[in-house]
């Protein structure tokens, strides 16, 4: 049935197929106007790849600094150190925080920050050391490869030496933030003092091949092009054919306030629900059969248009979020519980569970 629908595009024709979408094929359905044919394709393969299920994790999300010597045209969250409102928690009221999360339920803390000029390695040692120490069973997700490529140039480290003084601190895993596009005509106008999109790459091949499991992000809906979009995921599915390594991609959909592309009228709106739709499946065809868990950040989308991504090639929700500051100072809130995301799962026909980071099933609902 779908076969015959999507006779005049030979880019969907090869992914009802099964076969590897090329570059070309990608920009094809960039550019394809008929949504509802390229969702019913990626919501085909979702299911052939990956059933009915819709999983979510139990995550803490805290951000142990807000002060970063990067200022991101695309960010709302860092701060310069002197600013009234700049905080570094201490590695107790990490802890503390982190004990109130285990309570609550999570199976793993993510912790992220800003690029903090004058925290030394050992904080972090430290922060991680201390979380083990009290809940040995908690998966750390920690650190982006952007914070340990720029801990590597701050203490004079190599990022391979950083990374493995953190695994044996206690690092589990890693998030996929930091990755933003990949392309440098885009991530050049996007980030400032961050490291190109090749350094990511390459820290987290490291991270991999020292068994350090990781997600990766693509952040859209601002200026970029669709060939910056298929840019990155075909480096995103060469990076997973070599390592094995990535858990899953998260799409996170701009948002615009309090940035300097908003304060500079470079983005003047959020995008479309059209286009996230359009990078969901976009998302799922590109890497289909490489990296088969792509996750929609409902936090972003809100939870009604959540559950539409869900049927165009999501087959996981990232945000059980009990904190989230970073889309917090852009203008989103977060907070919601597994019962909460069961439900939503629950009303689009699904089948929801909890799974742990490396996407393990704990319990179905
Ligand atoms: O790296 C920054 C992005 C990321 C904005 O790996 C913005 O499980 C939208 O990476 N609008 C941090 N996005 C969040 C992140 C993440 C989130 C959830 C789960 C995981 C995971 C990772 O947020 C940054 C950057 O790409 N970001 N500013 C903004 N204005």
């Amino acid at each position: 049935m779908l076969e015959q629908l999507v006779g005049d595009s030979k880019a969907l024709d090869r992914a009802l197929a099964g076969e590897e979408l090329s570059y070309n094929d990608g920009l094809e359905l960039m550019n394809y106007d008929n949504l509802h044919l390229l969702g019913a394709v990626a919501d085909n393969t979702r299911k052939k790849l990956v059933g009915d299920t819709v999983s979510f994790a139990a995550s803490y999300y805290m951000n142990y600094t807000n002060v970063c010597a990067a200022s991101c045209q695309m960010c709302a969250f860092y701060r310069k150190g002197d600013e009234d409102d700049a905080y570094t928690l201490t590695p107790q009221e990490i802890e503390q925080r982190v004990g109130i999360a285990k309570q609550m339920g999570a199976t793993e803390v993510h912790i992220v920050g800003g690029f903090h000029p004058k925290l030394p390695l050992e904080y972090y040692e430290d922060m991680m050391k201390t979380i083990k120490k009290s809940h040995p069973t908690l998966n750390i997700k920690a650190l982006t490869a952007a914070e340990i490529f720029f801990l590597s140039k701050l203490t004079k480290n190599s990022t391979k030496e950083i990374l493995s003084r953190l695994k044996d601190a206690g690092l589990d895993s890693m998030p996929g933030g930091g990755a933003e596009l990949f392309h440098p005509d885009i991530r050049n106008k996007i980030v400032r003092g961050k490291c190109s999109g090749q350094e990511w790459i390459n820290v987290i091949e490291e991270a991999h091949n020292m068994g350090i499991k990781s997600n990766v992000t693509m952040l859209y809906g601002h200026i970029e092009k669709p060939e910056h979009i298929i840019d990155h995921l075909i480096k995103i599915r060469d990076l997973q054919k070599k390592t094995n390594g990535l858990l899953t991609l998260i799409p996170l959909k701009f948002s615009l306030d309090n940035t300097e592309l908003e304060q500079n009228n470079l983005v003047t709106h959020e995008c479309s629900s059209v286009y996230d739709l359009k990078i969901i499946a976009l998302s799922r065809l590109m890497l289909a059969g490489v990296l088969n868990n792509i996750s929609v950040y409902w936090v972003a989308l809100g939870k009604k248009l959540a559950q539409v991504a869900l049927s165009n090639g999501g087959n996981d929700l990232v945000g059980t979020a009990f904190s989230e500051e970073i889309y917090r100072a852009a203008g989103k809130h977060t907070a919601s519980s597994v019962d909460d995301l069961a439900t939503m799962v629950k009303e689009i026909g699904r089948n929801p569970a909890q799974r742990n980071t490396h996407f393990d099933i704990l319990n179905k609902f």
